[in-house]
C-alpha cells in the first residue's frame, strides 16, 4: 500500500480522502491555504505543509508548490478530491514526471475526456449511446452547419469542446439564429477555454441528468457501479442527488452501465470515473465524462457498500479492484443534500463563524462534512459545507430518514440551505420522483 499521500484538496472531501487513508494504513500529508489553518483535516494530519495564501490560484491550483511539499514530506502519492487540480491533465502528468503516483486517471484519459468532441467521439465509437449531433467539431462552410442542423432537427445546442458543466453553451431554436449563434459561441469559447472548437447536438427540452459510476484498475479490469440522479439543480449547481435513479429499470442499468464499463477499457481508464447522460423519453444520452471522484459519490457508496475512495487508493498503489462486477449489489436507496452555507432566498454565500453545529443521526445516515462548532468557514471557496445522506430500505424510507435528519441538524452562526432541502423535500413531484433538470428552478419561480 501507499506509505503516505498528500492529500491535494481542501473541506469535506480532504477529510473523506483521510478518513480513507487512515483505514488503510497510509499516512497523510495535509496542504493548506493560510485560510485553512483550522480545517479539520489539517488538525488531524500526520503532516501538513502550508501552500500560500487564500486565493486558490496561489495554493490550491498551485501545481509547484503542491507537488514541492509532496517532496519535502517524502509523500508517494497525491489525491487530487475534486474540482482545483482534479481534471488538469497537466497536473497528473506533472505529479508523475516527478515520481508520484497520481491517484486518478491516466492524464491521456483526462485530456482525451477533456475534450468533448474526442470524449463524444471514443464513447461513441464505444458504443455509449450519444446525443445525434455533428459528431465533430463545427467547420468553417455556413451551408454545411446550416444543413447539420437540418438533419438534426431544431432545437439545437451549439457546445464548447473545451467547456463542460454548462460553460459556453447556446440553444438555437430557428435557422435564422444559427449561424450568429455558432460565431458567438465560437469567440466565447476561444476567450474563456483558449479553443474555439464548437460542435452541434439535438437539444433535448426535458431530461433528467442521470451519471453511471465508473472504476477501473491496472490490471484489466472495470466495472459499473450502477448511475445516480443529479436532476435536482440550480444553475448548474446539484442541490440534492440520489441512487438508483428512479424507473430505471434493471435492464437498463445493466445495458447502459456494461457500455460504460467496455468504454473505460477502451480508452485505458483507471481509477474512478463518471459518465454523465442526459435521459429523456426512456433514452440515455452520453454527454460528458468526469475523471475524478465526484461531490455526490456517497449515494453510490450507500447502495453499494463500496468505498470508492479506499478503491482509488488501492489501484493507485497497484492493486486490483476488491470486487468483481458479479459481486455489486444494489441495495435500498439513498439520497444526499448538498449543504451549502448560503442564503436560502438569495443564494449568495453567506461565510462566517458556526458558533454551534449538531450532526443529524440515528440508523442510515450519514454526514460528511469538516465543520464543527467555533469553525470559520472563509469566504475564498466554493460554499459547500458539508453532505447529509440517508440510505433506507426503499426510496420512501431513505426520505423519510431525510426529513428526519433536517430537523435534527443545527448550524447557527451563518445561513445555510438547509431551509430550501426542507421545501424540496415536501415537494409531492419530488416525492413521487423523476423530476427533470428544470424542475427546482421552476419550483423556485427563477424561470
Ligand atoms: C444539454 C442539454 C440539452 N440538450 N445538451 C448543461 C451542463 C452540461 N453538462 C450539459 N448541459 C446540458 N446539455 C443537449 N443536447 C441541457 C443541458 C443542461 C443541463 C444538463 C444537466 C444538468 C443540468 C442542466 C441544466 C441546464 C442545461
Amino acid at each position: 500500500m501507499l506509505d503516505k499521500v498528500v492529500i491535494a484538496n481542501r473541506g469535506e472531501i480532504a477529510l473523506r480522502v483521510q478518513r480513507a487513508c487512515r483505514e488503510l494504513g497510509i499516512k497523510t500529508v495535509a496542504v493548506h491555504s493560510t485560510a485553512d489553518n483550522n480545517l479539520k483535516h489539517v488538525l488531524l494530519a500526520d503532516e501538513t505543509v502550508c501552500i500560500g495564501p487564500p486565493q486558490s490560484i496561489n495554493s490550491y491550483l498551485d501545481m509547484p508548490s503542491i507537488i514541492a511539499a509532496a517532496e519535502v514530506t517524502d509523500a508517494v502519492g497525491i489525491h487530487p478530491g475534486y474540482g482545483f487540480l482534479s481534471e488538469n491533465a497537466d497536473f497528473a502528468e506533472r505529479v508523475e514526471s516527478s515520481g508520484f503516483v497520481f491517484i486518478g486517471p491516466p492524464a491521456s484519459a483526462i485530456r482525451l475526456m477533456g475534450d468533448k468532441v474526442s470524449a463524444i467521439r471514443s464513447m461513441k465509437a464505444a458504443g455509449v449511446p450519444c446525443v445525434p449531433g455533428s459528431d465533430g467539431p463545427l467547420g468553417e462552410d455556413p451551408d454545411e452547419n446550416i444543413r447539420i442542423a437540418r438533419s438534426i432537427g431544431y432545437p439545437i445546442i451549439i457546445k464548447a469542446s473545451g467547456g463542460g458543466g454548462g460553460r459556453g453553451m447556446r440553444v438555437v431554436h430557428v435557422e435564422a439564429s444559427l449561424l450568429a449563434a455558432i460565431t458567438v459561441t465560437k469567440a466565447e469559447a476561444r476567450a474563456a477555454f483558449n479553443n474555439d472548437v464548437v460542435y452541434m447536438e439535438k437539444f433535448l427540452g426535458k431530461p433528467r441528468h442521470i451519471e453511471f459510476q465508473v472504476m477501473a484498475d491496472n490490471h484489466g479490469n472495470a466495472i459499473h457501479l450502477g448511475e445516480r440522479d443529479c436532476s435536482m439543480q440550480r444553475r448548474h449547481q446539484k442541490v440534492v442527488e440520489e441512487a438508483p435513479a428512479p424507473g430505471i429499470t434493471d435492464e437498463q442499468r445493466n445495458r447502459i452501465g456494461a457500455r460504460c464499463v467496455r468504454a473505460c477499457l477502451d480508452i485505458g481508464y483507471r481509477s474512478a470515473g463518471t459518465f454523465e447522460f442526459l435521459y429523456e423519453n426512456n433514452e440515455f444520452y452520453f454527454i460528458e465524462m468526469n475523471t475524478r471522484v465526484q461531490v455526490e459519490h456517497p449515494v453510490t457508496e450507500m447502495i453499494t457498500g463500496v468505498d470508492i475512495v479506499r478503491e482509488q487508493l488501492r489501484i493507485a498503489a497497484g492493486e486490483t479492484l476488491s470486487i468483481t462486477q458479479d459481486q455489486v449489489r444494489f441495495q435500498g436507496h439513498a439520497v444526499e443534500c448538498r449543504i451549502n452555507a448560503e442564503d436560502p432566498k438569495t443564494f449568495m454565500p453567506c461565510p462566517g463563524l458556526i458558533t454551534l453545529w449538531h450532526a443529524p443521526g440515528g440508523p442510515g445516515v450519514r454526514v460528511d462534512s469538516h465543520i464543527y462548532s467555533g469553525y470559520k468557514v472563509p469566504p475564498y471557496y466554493d460554499s459547500m459545507i458539508g453532505k447529509v445522506i440517508t440510505h433506507g430500505s426503499d426510496r420512501d424510507a431513505a426520505l423519510a430518514r431525510m426529513r428526519n435528519a433536517l430537523t435534527e441538524i443545527v448550524i447557527e452562526g451563518i445561513k445555510t440551505n438547509v431551509p430550501l432541502h426542507q421545501e424540496i423535500f415536501q415537494h409531492s413531484a419530488f416525492q413521487h420522483g423523476g423530476t427533470d433538470i428544470h424542475y427546482l428552478e421552476k419550483r423556485l419561480g427563477l424561470v
